[in-house]
């Protein structure tokens, strides 16, 4: 999946009506018109990615995912909230987009996660520029039924608005990048994704557990903090976890003193390992996809 996310300025952050949002950037999801061709592509794509996560995903995610009833129609962001937030305290709230990173780590601490308004369109199904409402909702909503992801990411809220202070945001993002987003986790089902920027992606689905070209590290802090990632296209390396606890632990340090010893270190490229990294292998393909 391609992304232009973590501030970089293209013309894709236009798509957005931004004109509307208020100073904390959220706006009015019903203020989006969705025309029956946004449906039919909602329920196509839904029920596309639901089959195959079943194969690719954590259990948590697939849990999450059943509580979610929207694969009928493009969900209304309130009405999800209201469940969630008895779950997990969590809420959704509409943006046109991406946002400032202050205003973000603003609403994850506060238990909100932002959620872009607009849809894809059909030539976008398997490849997009930027999040849309399929990516952030899709990907990234089911795991906010889970207690303990939950908490990770308002703790990750709170030490990205301390990062910020700190002119640490860059590896805080990368943090956020090969968790979030890119996350691997080892199962007794073998390897699993839990991470929104795959689960969102048919071909990034496969790939990220199954593909021996794509390597895997055992998850360690400060090596993914000084891991740089690519935004265009699927990852070159994922970071694997042995349970979502291990998120939240990580995140409950004071991150300052190491975030300020890593300044004066170098980056790691992404197509690269160095020595110490604990490499995971993929797991095996499944025989139906094997053809
Ligand atoms: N805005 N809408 C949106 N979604 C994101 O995932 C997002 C963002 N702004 C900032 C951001 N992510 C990242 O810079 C932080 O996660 C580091
Ligand atoms: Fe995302």
């Amino acid at each position: 999946m391609g992304w232009t996310m973590f501030g970089a300025n293209t013309s894709s952050e236009l798509r957005g009506d931004y004109s509307q949002a208020r100073a904390d950037f959220s706006v009015e999801q019903s203020a989006q018109v969705y025309t029956e061709a946004d449906q039919s592509l909602w329920r196509t794509l839904y029920r596309r990615q639901s089959q195959l996560v079943q194969d690719y995903a954590c259990a948590e995610f697939c849990s999450g995912l059943k509580l979610v009833d929207a694969a009928d129609r493009i969900p209304n962001l309130d009405r999800i909230s209201d469940g969630l937030e008895q779950k997990t305290g969590w809420r959704l709230i509409a943006v046109p987009g991406f946002i400032p990173d202050e205003q973000f780590f603003r609403h994850l601490a506060a238990r909100r996660f932002p959620v872009t308004v607009w849809l894809r369109k059909p030539e976008e199904m398997n490849y997009l520029v930027e999040p849309d409402i399929f990516h952030d909702f899709f990907g990234h909503v089911p795991m906010l039924y889970q207690r303990e992801f939950a908490d990770y990411m308002q703790l990750y809220g709170q030490q990205g608005l301390e990062a910020l202070k700190h002119g640490a945001l860059p590896m805080l993002a990368r943090v956020y990048w090969y968790t979030v987003e890119f996350g691997l986790i080892r199962t007794a089902q073998g390897l699993r994704a839990y991470g929104a920027g795959i689960l969102s992606s048919m071909g990034e689905t496969v790939y990220a557990v199954e593909d021996p070209r794509a390597v895997r590290l055992r998850f360690e802090m400060e090596r993914c903090m000084r891991t740089r990632y690519q935004i265009d296209d699927f990852q070159k390396i994922y970071f694997v976890i042995d349970s979502l606890e291990e998120l939240s632990q990580a995140m409950s340090q004071d991150l300052q003193p190491r975030l300020e010893r890593l300044k004066h270190r170098a980056d790691y490229e992404p197509d690269c390992t160095a020595i110490g990294d604990a490499l995971v292998p993929p797991r095996p393909r499944l025989a139906r996809l094997a053809a």
